[in-house]
């Protein structure tokens, strides 16, 4: 496993991963510094949205706590061009390809269709269904290398593909297809598994015959874990095998080995299914203490946590202010993306709907009862 940082938050690199320690040594510490805020920053973000579900706010909050450094390291040695392929849980990601938070608030609270432009942030959209996007991404860095986006060494020209998965959604058929299209055309890609080791209360231990970093192996994509608590192996990793894909090398499976310290989702009570001993196990391996243990050794003083920690209360208050001024959306808004053109059927339920609501007397209501028949055939 590549490790950078031990747990002591010491920069201590084996002699083996040399290519990693040299990515590192070439950043500055502005670097360093931005990958802790970054964290701190969506572990803020995180807890203002659960509070904001628990109070009735967001329909449902997907937390990422303990996934920070496999998200923000990763997301950060992904070019500015390259394109991402998110599951549902890589909040921290996002914030680092300019997602804009409050649009991915407005998705848990049901007041859009599904988050942010992908066209300007190269951060696709979340993806719930388990494996789907894997395929996508394939798909994507398939066109790249057809494209001739590979492999040309012209600045600016060769791009990558990154997509995001859990250990648990390693199960899926989806993901053993886009293995197959990615090894046979080589494509720019690669392949990131957070094993935060519970797919909701299934452990990752039932379903692991072989660890998930060999499981490209069959295909022919190489892998390789790493420490997915440790910021700076996530970053030197992932770095390494984005530009060895751009290069034309093919691509790459990595397992960053985390926890996941929350819940699965606001929806989920993780104490039914897991031991409370391995949860304190896994908070004493917080990957931003052990981050901020290292800055500390490097002489970062009080007044920088201090200014994270502000504007990370900075960051709440706007979240939970925009939130509360979120407009309604237009009661047939969900109508309007179900197809390009006019369709007779979505006409019809459309129609169907607005009629319903006036017999209400023009106010929505979820508990009124009735199953609407749409007519339509289906
Ligand atoms: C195809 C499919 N099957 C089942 C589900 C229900 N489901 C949602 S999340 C989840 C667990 C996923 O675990 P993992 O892939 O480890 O990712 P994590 O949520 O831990 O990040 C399941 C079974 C789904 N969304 N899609």
């Amino acid at each position: 496993m590549v490790q950078l940082l031990n747990h002591e938050g010491e920069f201590a690199p084996t002699k083996e991963h040399q290519v990693y320690e040299d990515i590192i040594r070439g950043l500055r510490q502005e670097d360093f510094l931005k990958f802790y805020r970054d964290m701190a920053r969506i572990r803020r973000f995180d807890n203002e949205a659960t509070a904001l579900q628990r109070q009735g706010q967001l329909g449902l909050w997907v937390p990422a706590i303990g996934q920070e450094a496999a998200q923000i390291g990763s997301g950060h040695a992904v070019g500015p061009n390259d394109h991402i392929f998110p599951s549902y849980r890589e909040h921290g990601v996002a914030i680092t390809h300019g997602v804009d938070l409050i649009q991915m608030i407005k998705m848990f609270r049901g007041v859009n269709h599904g988050g942010w432009n992908p066209h300007e942030t190269k951060f696709h959209l979340y993806a719930i269904v388990l494996g789907t996007h894997t395929l996508h991404a394939t798909g994507y860095a398939m066109g790249l290398r057809f494209d001739g986006k590979v492999g040309t060494g012209i600045p600016d020209n060769d791009l990558a593909v990154i997509t995001y998965f859990g250990d648990g959604a390693t199960a899926e058929g989806d993901i053993s297809e886009a293995f197959l299209f990615a090894a046979n055309h080589k494509t720019p890609q690669v392949f990131f598994c957070q094993n935060n080791q519970w797919a909701i209360s299934s452990p990752v231990e039932s379903q692991l015959p072989v660890p998930i970093y060999r499981r490209g192996e069959g295909f022919g994509i190489p892998g390789i874990r790493v420490d997915g608590n440790d910021v700076l192996a996530c970053y030197a990793v992932t770095k390494k095998l984005m530009d060895d894909a751009r290069a034309g090398l093919g691509p790459a499976l990595i397992e960053a080995f985390t926890y996941r310290i929350g819940a699965h989702t606001t929806s989920d009570d993780p104490s039914k299914y897991r031991d409370s001993e391995e949860v304190e196990y896994w908070k004493r391996r917080d990957p931003l203490t052990r981050f901020e243990t290292f800055l500390r050794k490097q002489g970062i003083g009080q007044d920088f946590f201090d200014e994270v920690e502000e504007a990370g209360n900075k960051l709440a208050t706007e979240v939970r202010e925009a939130t509360f001024a979120m407009p309604e959306p237009e009661l047939d808004a969900m109508f309007d993306y179900v197809y390009s053109d006019p369709h007779p059927v979505i006409e019809e339920q459309k129609a169907w709907l607005k009629g319903y609501e006036e017999s209400l007397g023009g106010h929505t209501s979820s508990d009124q009862g009735d199953t609407p028949n749409y007519g339509g055939t289906r």
